[in-house]
């Protein structure tokens, strides 16, 4: 079963196999993290970006599914960039949520990722509700069957980590 780690800090910081980012379906960059990972992993992360939306993504990356590129100069083999779903206060887009984690899972294990990182998909410009957004990341991670060994949360400030030390706890 996979262990579940939380980390408070900077997800571009962390030494894993895979990095998740919470991109855009553009997949050309942003702000929070995906402005974050690109900075810090440099140009050869927007060069793959380019490639997929060439060939397989011409009109952007769905939400809620991922695809992964290299991790340039971070300490990590590979970026798998998803994209999460913007909070609605009439739609229950959870599913989507949900499936950002477990799209991402079933990449990281065709690349045979072991450690992979994931920040809170969609718990910052998108809106969701940080509590909400901890719930939804820590079940699935938990009920989806993968043969990655450790997933840690990177939460960015104290809020962050206090809402999924209660989901994890
Ligand atoms: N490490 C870990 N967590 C971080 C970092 C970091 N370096 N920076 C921010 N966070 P967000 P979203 C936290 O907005 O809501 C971008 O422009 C942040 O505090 O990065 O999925 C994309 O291009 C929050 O808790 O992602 C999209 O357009 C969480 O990471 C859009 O934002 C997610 O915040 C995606 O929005």
């Amino acid at each position: 079963m996979v262990t579940i780690t939380l980390v408070r800090g900077d997800i571009t910081q962390q030494s894993v196999d895979a990095i998740v980012n919470a991109a855009n379906s553009s997949l050309l960059g942003g702000g929070g993290v995906d402005g974050a990972i690109h900075r810090r992993g440099g140009p050869a992360i927007l060069a793959d970006c380019r490639k997929l939306r060439a060939s397989y993504y011409g009109k952007g990356l769905p939400t809620g599914q991922a695809v992964a590129t290299t991790a340039g100069d971070l300490d990590a083999r590979w970026v798998i960039h998803t994209v999460g779903p913007v909070h609605s206060q009439s739609l229950d887009r959870s599913a989507l949520l949900a499936s950002c984690y477990r799209e991402s899972l079933r990449v990281a294990d065709e690349l045979g990722a072991r450690t992979v990182a994931f920040p809170a998909v969609s718990a910052g410009v998108y809106g969701w509700p940080m509590a909400d957004a901890a719930r939804i990341a820590v079940e699935t991670v938990r009920s989806t069957e993968t043969s990655v060994e450790e997933v840690r949360f990177v939460l960015f400030d104290d809020e962050a980590y206090q809402a999924f030390a209660e989901q994890a706890g």
